[in-house]
């Protein structure tokens, strides 16, 4: 199916705070932990409807534009390591309830839309490292970043020569 396209809903840090994680990560991480994920692809993942038709995309931002809810303030004081997904990842300590919210409704609009959603609780986090299959030493306890989360994004996830990008379908404003 060539016209099907693979989608994913997400919250985005801003451009500066890209540029900080990426250099935080620089000086926490060998180069031999992982493959660092490119600046402006770091993001957090609220739901992923995966590989949709056109029809079902259309159908998902319809959903997507009823959503009304307040925006709310994201702190990234967490990291961790999934060995068996290859992640190195930051996220909150505490998921603020706007956070869990969106990603719920969102979920919930893919599902009904048909879009198998993954049984495992939402676990909120940017990935900063793939492939990392090795031993990780995650950095103690002490940082923190926040940033206001004003919308929310559905992107379109492409990969060729090698890379893989994100390009940006549309954005929904938090009240
Ligand atoms: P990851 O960063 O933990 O790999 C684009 O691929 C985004 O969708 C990534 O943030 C990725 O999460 C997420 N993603 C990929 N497959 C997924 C799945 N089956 N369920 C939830 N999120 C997924």
């Amino acid at each position: 199916m060539s016209d099907s396209t693979r989608l994913f809903f997400a919250v985005t840090p801003p451009e500066p705070l890209q540029q900080s994680l990426v250099k935080w990560r620089a000086d926490q991480f060998p180069a031999e932990a992982g493959r660092p994920v490119a600046a402006a692809n770091l993001h957090l993942t609220l739901a992923f409807p995966g590989e949709v038709s056109a029809e079902k995309q259309a159908t998902l931002m319809r959903l997507a534009s009823r959503i009304r809810q307040p925006g709310f303030q994201l702190t990234l004081d967490d990291a961790g390591h999934w060995p068996r997904s290859g992640v190195v990842w930051l996220g909150p300590a505490r998921s603020p309830r706007g956070l869990l919210q969106l990603a719920e409704m969102l979920r919930a609009q893919a599902a009904r839309s048909g879009c198998q959603q993954s049984p495992q609780p939402f676990h909120p986090h940017i990935t900063l490292l793939r492939n990392a299959r090795g031993k990780v030493a995650i950095p103690p306890p002490g940082f923190s970043w926040h940033f206001p989360v004003t919308h929310f994004t559905l992107y379109a996830s492409c990969f060729s020569q090698g890379r893989t990008r994100y390009q940006t379908l549309q954005h929904w404003k938090l009240d």
